[in-house]
């Protein structure tokens, strides 16, 4: 397991035809224990009693930066991407045991959906913080969907749709029958790496278990320049370097 961040080849031609690979064990449960810990502990400090989600926490705490930074997921990114990559933006969102977002499952959706950059220029690395499966709401995915230019989508709020109301923008009544839906459910310390554009979405956490994942917006150097790409009123992409990059957590 020492080097599950150095892909085989076999893990690069998944990912390139399917949009997504799940690397497991790219970080301890002791880090995962750490960070989570960070976001517990910002909630705590802000009275925040909704636990629904924080953005961009990386652009306040350099301990977040560096993870974003880490090593091991800046040489996944590198193999499958083929230019530089730059981070854009964070978001973790807690989907704790028993709150009001908790049941909130998200609509099949792509996340390109939303920067709407060049095909492939868009991608996200999600990090559960703990085990999820479908009862605490672990995400599924199209394989193959990633192909898709950005398809029709009855458009829904992202990070501020209230509870009750499901996220992502809804591509179900345009996306082609013929995709398979496979549950992804993921352990601790994975890292799940999305294509932009492949269609996703997630369960409701039923459980009493949290589901914390951090989910952090990547791109192709220069993406932020692409005469559509839209940086978002609440995400405020901006690109920022993974260079130099962290090797402690
Ligand atoms: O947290 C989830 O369950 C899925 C989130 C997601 O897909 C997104 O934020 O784009
Ligand atoms: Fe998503």
């Amino acid at each position: 397991m020492e080097d599950s961040f150095i892909l085989t080849r076999e893990q690069i031609l998944f990912y390139r035809k399917n949009g997504y690979l799940v690397v497991p064990h790219v970080l301890t449960c002791e880090q995962c224990d750490k960070m989570n810990q960070i976001f517990e502990q910002y909630a705590k400090d802000h009275g925040d009693k909704e636990f629904k989600g924080i953005m961009n926490l990386d652009r306040e705490d350099h301990r977040i930066r560096d993870l974003l930074r880490y090593y091991k997921i800046v040489l996944i990114l590198d193999a499958l991407q083929d230019g530089e990559v730059v981070g854009l933006q964070s978001m973790f969102l807690f989907k704790k045991g028993g709150t009001d977002y908790a049941p909130q499952a998200w609509n099949p959706h792509q996340d390109n959906a939303y920067p709407r950059a060049p095909h492939g220029m868009y991608l996200t690395g999600n990090i559960p913080f703990a085990d999820q499966d479908r009862e605490n709401g672990c995400m599924y995915i199209y394989p193959g969907s990633h192909m898709e230019s950005l398809l029709p989508a009855d458009f829904f709020k992202s990070f501020h749709e209230e509870p009750g109301k499901n996220p992502g923008h809804d591509v179900s009544r345009s996306l082609p029958l013929d995709y398979p839906r496979v549950d992804l459910p993921m352990k601790k310390g994975s890292v799940l790496i999305l294509h932009g554009n492949v269609v996703h979405g997630s369960y409701p956490n039923r459980s009493q278990r949290d589901r914390p994942m951090l989910l952090i917006p990547f791109g192709t150097k220069g993406i932020t320049q692409q005469p559509n790409f839209i940086p978002g009123k609440t995400a405020k992409r901006e690109e920022f370097s993974l260079r130099p990059l962290s090797y402690k957590l």
